[in-house]
């Protein structure tokens, strides 16, 4: 992927970026802006902590818009969710329960909700103090808390209609279309020359496990199409790091990373959030031998869910579950080994073959969930029992 804007490292003595601080700064209004320092380590966007003595810590981000061909629609729907979150949470105001905080979209000097410079669309969002992230997950209680985030999220955006918001990445969590491309993609490898980071041996193999399962893949499309599953708002993307956790008490207080909120199934989210909580060694390993699908940390996880999710799950939405954390592994292999034979054109990669590490973990992850079938279907029982 093209990166045009100059690294945060390629700042001169003072340590402040000129470039980065003046377009922090027309997020900043009248406060001096002291920092910009790289913040977390997304695949797609890029991200900034804004920081100065008198300011209030903010998140400046500049988002890929060969990911977001629409920018000004993401903006769009993440201004729907908060209106509607905001409204939800002044009625919940000294109610019970713990604190959740939305995070709030900032204006620039111009009053709009992101600045445009130079081919760049950058945006700014108010940063959750006090709060910590996770990559990977090793204790239950932490599993649960992240399972009550993406609860808590699911149940104050449940109620937003869809047709506030729009599709802002076509194709997002389609698994038949990303094995469309994956075909696409292999034809057009067949007469590509080789380059750094291939692995014939690995990649047959992936080919083998990708070919296996591709009769199935259409499992969430199909129900959705024959009607059984709604469209509801979704988050896209609750990978553990995104769910803040605070740093005295480890319980949820937000979710981030709102770009790819749209219209979707519910059961991406919680796919994705079993697919990345339940995996100790996170998706960076290279240890794949030791990778598994956690049962101990897939129940904590359900259990924190199921503490709202009554609220709003459905009957049929109980059967595709399994399938669900089943599929989301699976896909999210297919679009990293896709990228590596694209010649990793999507993720933002450190190495050569990075993607292929990548995308052979998912599967690993995969074939232990699969293994671990009928212990993954009880677990979910017991959430259709919570109340
Ligand atoms: C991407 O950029 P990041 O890390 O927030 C991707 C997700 C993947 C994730 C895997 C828009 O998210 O779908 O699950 O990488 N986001 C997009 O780490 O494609
Ligand atoms: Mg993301």
């Amino acid at each position: 992927m093209a990166d045009l804007a100059p690294a945060a490292n390629a700042s001169p003595a003072s340590g402040l970026n000129p470039r980065l601080a003046r377009i922090a700064a027309a997020f900043a209004g009248s406060d001096a802006v002291g920092s910009v320092s790289p913040l977390g380590h997304g695949n797609i966007n890029t991200t900034y902590l804004v920081e100065g003595d008198d300011l209030e810590p903010f998140v400046l981000q500049r988002l890929n818009t060969v990911v977001f061909p629409q920018p000004r629609l993401v903006m769009g729907n993440l201004l729907a969710v908060s209106e509607h979150v905001e409204g939800r949470l002044r009625q919940e105001k000294g109610g019970p329960g713990p604190r959740w905080v939305f995070p709030k979209v900032l204006r620039s000097a111009g009053e709009e909700a992101w600045l445009e410079e130079e081919g760049n669309f950058w945006r700014a969002i108010s940063f959750v103090p006090a709060t910590t992230s996770l990559d990977a997950l090793d204790t239950p209680d932490q599993a649960r808390e992240v399972g009550y985030g993406l609860g808590k999220f699911h149940e104050l955006v449940h109620d937003l209609p869809c047709e506030r918001l729009a599709d802002t990445l076509e194709g997002f969590h389609i698994t038949p279309g990303y094995l469309a491309r994956y075909h696409a993609v292999c034809r057009a490898d067949a007469a590509a020359p080789g380059r750094a980071g291939r692995d014939g041996e690995r990649e047959a193999w992936a080919h083998g496990f990708v070919a296996q399962r591709e009769g199935w893949a259409g499992v969430l499309e199909e129900a959705k199409a024959r009607g059984e599953l709604p469209l509801r708002p979704i988050h896209g993307d609750p990978k553990v790091n995104n769910v803040l956790l605070d740093a005295t008490s480890g319980q949820a207080v937000a979710l981030v990373d709102l770009d790819t909120v749209k219209p979707g199934l519910v059961h991406y989210d919680i796919g994705d959030c079993l697919r990345s909580g339940c995996n100790p060694l996170g998706e960076e390993t290279t240890a794949l031998d030791q990778v598994h699908f956690d049962l101990g940390l897939c129940a904590a996880l359900l259990e924190g869910y199921g503490a709202v999710a009554h609220r709003f799950l459905c009957p049929a939405d109980h059967r595709y579950l399994y399938d669900a954390i089943r599929l989301l592994s699976y896909e999210l292999g297919v679009r990293f080994f896709s990228d590596h034979l694209a010649g990793d054109v999507y993720f933002h990669t450190q190495r050569p073959g990075h993607n292929l590490d990548r995308a052979l973990v998912q599967f690993h992850l995969t074939a232990s969930i699969e293994a671990q079938e009928q212990e993954i279907r009880g677990l979910l029982a017991r959430l259709q029992e919570a109340r």
